[in-house]
């Protein structure tokens, strides 16, 4: 069997998706999403102009060589432009395998590990009664773990808290916008939040936060230490995490458990943070951190140290990657959770698939691969429209994380 083809389609049923159709001379085909939020098209050219024209001819089947190639190869290692490229091929590849075998995804990487995988939802409110509200909309929806976000008094606009009330944040505007942000008016406010939410739902579902990598280390061991009452499933990306030791400080201080990963693209990026166990779940994911094989690589290391997965699913991830992030989740054995952001009807029409949401788990098909595809004449007609992410500043205009 011969690769003759790797075509990418770039679509916009709602926000970019960029997949990569990997297609045989026995014509069975398989697809990788390469989707990287608001900076779509660099992945497009890589693909198209440096990785394609290497993978025709070649055995779809050698997918670690084809791995090797693509990351040794290529002398600039890492990033996740190349990763995510890298990413796209290597998905597109198991998802080949599985359709050869005839075998679902999990099965080609050892099996079922668990009947489903567990999900957190987003639960976005403006203020605090409505987002109390809108985790007690989620707990009817079957969800047992809810991350919760507010709009926080005095500041404008909040990450994470749609300002249209869709259930997800989508891709914001064709410039980005400026969202502004106070730490001091943050601390004050979260551990109210999560202090309200167990009076009102008890000791039983499970509660997250995404900081957005926010505070400083000092000012994350704060909040993790005022937040230790509520037991938190987890507080996510409290810091930027590109100086690793960081984390130490935050770890000597706070019980509260800790995630962090999702902008990740490979094991370097998490190396000390797992090996001294700094963190308690690793978010990174399939598209964004050089696909199944470097993923699974990634998943072993956090297995010696007892850290558990927690990948990335926002919206911005395409319903491929979700796919292969399922059965992923389905067999690795040190498995935490999985985020789940419902995509709309629009781009779920784009990506038939098998997987399904029942109270509070998805579950992964059992069709060959990792079941989700594409359907490209309606994929037409949503052209690719430029959408940035915003950016933030603090309240004085200096320019602060995304
Ligand atoms: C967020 C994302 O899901 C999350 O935890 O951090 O919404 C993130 O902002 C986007 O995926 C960025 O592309
Ligand atoms: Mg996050």
């Amino acid at each position: 069997m011969k690769i003759t083809e790797a075509r990418v389609i770039v679509t916009c049923p709602g926000r970019n998706f960029v997949t990569l159709k990997i297609v045989t001379d026995e014509g069975i085909y398989g697809l990788g999403d390469a989707t990287l939020n608001g900076r779509e098209l660099s992945v497009v050219s890589y693909l198209q102009d440096h990785v394609a024209p290497c993978l025709i001819g070649r055995d779809p089947q050698q997918i670690e060589d084809i791995w090797q190639y693509l990351y040794r190869g290529a002398y600039w290692r890492r990033g996740p432009v190349t990763m995510t490229a890298i990413a796209a091929v290597d998905t597109a590849l198991w998802d080949l395998k599985g359709k050869i075998a005839n075998l679902p995804l999990y099965q080609l990487l050892g099996g079922r590990s668990r009947t489903g995988v567990l999900v957190y939802g987003h639960a976005n409110g403006a203020d605090l009664s409505s987002t109390i509200d809108e985790v007690g909309r989620y707990r009817e929806m079957g969800y047992k773990a809810i991350r919760a976000q507010s709009g926080i008094p005095g500041l404008d606009s909040t990450y994470g808290v749609s300002k249209d009330r869709m259930f997800y944040e989508p891709a914001d505007n064709d410039l980005p916008t400026e969202n502004f942000w106070s730490t001091s008016k943050y601390l004050d406010f979260v551990p109210k939040l999560f202090e309200k939410l167990r009076d009102a739902y008890g000791p039983e579902p499970h509660f997250l936060h995404d900081v957005h990598h926010r505070l400083t280390p000092l000012e994350a061991a704060q909040l993790g230490k005022m937040l230790e009452p509520y037991r938190m499933f987890w507080l996510e990306d409290t810091v930027p995490a590109e100086n690793q030791e960081g984390f130490r400080l935050i770890r000597q201080h706070t019980t509260t458990p800790l995630a962090v990963g999702e902008v990740f693209n490979t094991i370097w990026d998490c190396k000390t943070l797992l090996q001294e166990q700094l963190v308690d779940y690793i978010r990174t994911t399939v598209v964004h951190a050089g696909g199944i094989t470097h993923l699974r690589r990634i998943a072993d290391l956090a297995g010696l140290h007892h850290i558990r997965t927690g990948s990335h699913g926002a919206t911005d991830l395409s319903p491929v990657c979700m796919g292969a992030a399922l059965h992923f989740d389905t067999w690795v054995p040190n498995f935490g959770i999985q985020e789940y952001m419902r995509h709309t009807e629009e781009t779920d029409e784009v990506f038939p698939h098998d997987y399904r949401f029942e109270d509070g788990f998805l579950y992964c098909g059992e069709s060959p691969g990792h079941g989700v595809d594409i359907d490209e004449t309606l994929a037409e007609k949503y052209p690719y429209q430029r959408a940035f992410l915003p950016v933030n500043r603090l309240e004085d205009g200096t320019m602060w994380n995304w």
